[in-house]
């Protein structure tokens, strides 16, 4: 809607992980200064402090797309992409917008869910390649006041997130097939391309972006995508960086802004493009990656935008594990859910966030704030850790595979342990620890107390020194 802007108040949010059995941890998830900092390098730790902490977040896609949920002309595989892979006409597609009336959206609803499930951050798309713009903006009518629903789910969001303690943050796609200037035209569209300028489409871009950026109160992160289009410059991608950058220093920006990200492992590695972190699609690293940041997003079925056919969900099982995997090697994972046109979660994403969230409220401590795992590898499951004060370090030891003869062999480590125990051990009993050579073996119950990953503390003393096997 092209009116005016609205001001929202500035509220920061400081999240502090709760620890369990000790004292003296570390202070992880508060926000770090970046006034303090002088060297570019400080800089970006202290923007990335609070994303490094958080380690998990949402991944919303949702738009115009939710209404035929996947489904053109007895075609069922479609979902965000829905307009290109189905070849559908400017004007058919944009009929979508007087039917699009999420009457069931609640904003804190979905907050809520993300929350309870240990989620520390948002990421919505503010516009997908379709150009639809999910927010109120002064620069289109191709957007939600356009809508019957005419409420500002941004805004919506935004508020909900913050009042919860989560971060907003948006995807906002660099590739547009509705907006005149952008190119290049799709194969399958009529639309002449003469007339069209790409300039003036950057400058359409940096209004929205410049919108998303200061009517929503403090954002996280900048998501772009759609980097990869020919037309799509590593000047254009500098250009729109140091934009965001100029307008809040503190945003983070994912690789996809410029053209470095290297396939779907996502990764860039040549310091001249730009981007705070890597944006792995659909798969983890095989291991860490030293000094690298990176955040795996990945979809609980096969879709991204919902698709009512697609039955494939990933178990709450290997989600739980893959969050562990994932923290083991430094990463964050940011988990996706594809809401209906009505509004809603689909039943299956409730009930895997329900899960996930169980299973955080006990052992988010051995996920939040920590770092990758010192082990290359671990036989029975994997490995987080974080630094208690200058002597200790602990371990947390995520089991997947609980061991028959109750030892549990942490191999190849020189240092002398503290102690040992459960996480969910809310007396925090000791178990025993004894040295075999060049492993430390804990003594474990006989049973597991959670099937898909029981978490063990280790503490050790001094920082870890690990013999590779
Ligand atoms: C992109 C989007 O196109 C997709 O709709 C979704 O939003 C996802 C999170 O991001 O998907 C991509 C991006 C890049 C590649 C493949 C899918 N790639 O480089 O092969």
């Amino acid at each position: 809607m092209r009116t005016h802007p609205t001001l929202l108040i500035v509220v920061t949010t400081v999240l502090i992980p709760v620890l369990g059995c000790q004292t003296g941890e570390p202070r992880s998830g508060s926000v770090k200064n970046t006034e303090a900092s002088s060297t570019l390098a400080v800089d970006h730790d202290a923007r990335m402090g609070w994303w490094r902490d958080a380690r998990f977040g949402l991944f919303i896609h949702w738009g115009l797309y939710a209404i035929p949920a996947g489904e053109w002309q007895g075609n069922t595989n479609h979902t965000e992409w829905i307009k290109h892979t189905a070849q559908i006409p400017h004007d058919q597609y944009d009929r979508l917008v007087s039917q699009f009336n999420p009457v069931k959206f609640d904003a804190d609803h979905w907050v809520r869910s993300a929350r309870a499930a240990g989620m520390k951050y948002i990421v919505i798309t503010s516009k997908h390649h379709d150009g639809f713009c999910l927010f109120d903006s002064n620069y289109t009518d191709y957007d939600i006041m356009s809508t019957p629903f005419q409420r500002d789910i941004m805004k919506e969001l935004a508020e909900a997130s913050r009042r919860h303690g989560l971060r907003i943050c948006w995807y906002h796609s660099i590739m547009d097939w509705y907006h005149p200037d952008y190119l290049p035209r799709r194969p399958w569209e009529q639309r002449s391309a003469e007339g069209a300028n790409l300039d003036r489409y950057r400058t359409h871009l940096k209004n929205q972006v410049r919108e998303l950026l200061t009517n929503y109160g403090p954002v996280g992160v900048m998501w772009f995508d759609g980097e990869w289009e020919d037309t799509w410059t590593h000047e254009h991608g500098q250009d729109l960086f140091h934009f965001v950058r100029g307008i809040d220093p503190r945003v983070i920006i994912n690789n996809r802004v410029d053209k470095g990200r290297g396939g779907m492992a996502g990764l860039t590695t040549d310091e001249r493009f730009a981007g705070d972190f890597g944006t792995p699609e659909q798969e983890i690293p095989a291991t860490g990656l030293p000094g690298v940041d990176w955040e795996t997003c990945m979809t609980m079925n096969d879709h991204w935008g919902y698709n009512r056919f697609d039955d494939s969900w990933k178990s709450a099982e290997n989600l739980i594990r893959k969050l562990a995997d994932i923290a083991s090697k430094g990463g964050n994972f940011l988990l996706n859910v594809g809401p209906t046109a009505s509004g809603e979660f689909p039943p299956p994403c409730i009930e895997r966030l329900r899960a996930i969230g169980e299973w955080m409220d006990v052992n988010g401590e051995a996920i939040y704030g920590t770092q990758a795992s010192p082990f290359a590898s671990l036989p029975w499951g994997r490995c987080t850790q974080k630094r208690l004060d200058s002597g200790t370090t602990r371990l947390y030891l995520h089991v997947f595979d609980w061991p028959e003869d109750g030892c549990l062999l942490v191999p190849g480590i020189r240092n002398d342990p503290r102690w040992a125990a459960l996480l969910s051990d809310t007396d925090c009993n000791p178990l025993p620890v004894a040295r075999d050579d060049d492993a430390l073996v804990i003594h474990l119950p006989e049973y597991a107390p959670d099937p898909i990953n029981s978490v063990v503390i280790l503490d050790i003393v001094g920082t870890p020194e690990v013999t590779q096997h």
